[in-house]
């Protein structure tokens, strides 16, 4: 695949980048949503029910993700980034790791498992503690109750956030897409606009997804093994 134009780069993540860091994913085998129901957990409805059980869910991945270290395939995209003049990383991950590896270039579709919003009022603020001492944190703004600030199902995404990355992927030329099973929507929509709008699509995953019959090249394998390989095929001499 050398000799393809590179830039503008644009990069979609999913869970399946973080999974050989030790993170699990949502869906399939061994996924999240396996243990434990998505509409229990990860829907505005379930913290109003059970705020109590949310946050234990909640605790219970920041100390899964506290533990776990940028792998190979995050530390390739920084190597990406840090080489190319036009470069956009759009990711549904909340776990922060793309920065740790030195990403810099970053937008958080969903949020961050490390910022709390209140329930009530605007207020967000960082929060890194693991564990959170007191239970349940209160907004300091309004005493209400803080919350995870990442999106849940029937929830919108950030506008801002979200207008950025459909304005990265129609200018994309290119468009990795790595580790995501691309059935949540909006983030499923981004690599169509990409490609409407003339971009080839590359699609980096263990099995195929509703996206590959629309991609130029998959390819088939670990994030961390199949990005790395690319990248030394693709790269822009020295
Ligand atoms: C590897 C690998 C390795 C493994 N190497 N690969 C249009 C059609 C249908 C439904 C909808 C629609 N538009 C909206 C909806 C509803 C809903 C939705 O999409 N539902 C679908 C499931 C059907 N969407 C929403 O509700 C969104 N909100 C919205 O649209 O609001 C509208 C609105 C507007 C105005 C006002 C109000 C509302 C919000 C979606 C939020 C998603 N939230 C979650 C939880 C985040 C917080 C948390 O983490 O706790 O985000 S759900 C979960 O899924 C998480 C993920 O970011 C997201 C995507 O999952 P991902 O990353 O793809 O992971 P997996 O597990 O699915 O896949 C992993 C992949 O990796 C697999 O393919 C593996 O093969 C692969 N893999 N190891 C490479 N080593
Ligand atoms: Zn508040």
């Amino acid at each position: 695949m050398s000799g393809v134009d590179l830039e503008p780069l644009v990069v979609l993540t999913g869970a399946g980048i973080s999974a050989e860091s030790g993170i699990p994913t949502f869906r399939g085998d061994g996924g999240i949503w396996e243990q434990y129901r998505a509409t229990d957990l990860a829907t505005p409805a379930s913290f109003k029910r059970d705020p109590d059980l949310v946050w234990r869910f909640y605790n219970w991945r920041r100390e899964m993700v506290f533990n776990c270290n940028p792998n190979q395939a995050h530390k390739t995209l920084a190597t990406i980034e840090n080489q190319l003049s036009n470069f956009m990383l759009i990711t549904q991950n909340i776990d922060g790791l793309h920065q740790a590896a030195g990403s810099r270039h970053v937008l958080e579709l969903h949020g961050s498992i490390w910022r709390l919003r209140c329930s009530a009022c605007n207020e967000r603020w960082e929060d890194r503690r693991v564990p959170i001492p007191e239970g349940i944190p209160l907004c300091s703004a309004c005493g209400s109750m803080g919350r995870p600030d990442v999106v849940w199902f029937g929830e919108a995404l950030e506008t801002n956030v979200l207008q950025s990355a459909y304005q990265a992927a129609a200018q994309a030329k290119l468009m990795l897409v790595i580790g995501t099973s691309a059935v949540v929507h909006p983030a499923a929509e981004l690599p169509l606009v990409a490609r409407s709008a003339g971009a080839r699509l590359v699609e980096f995953n263990v099995e195929d997804t509703p996206l590959t019959p629309f991609v130029d090249a998959v390819l088939q394998g670990p994030a961390t093994q199949q990005l790395e390989q690319w990248w030394e095929r693709v790269r822009p001499p020295a």
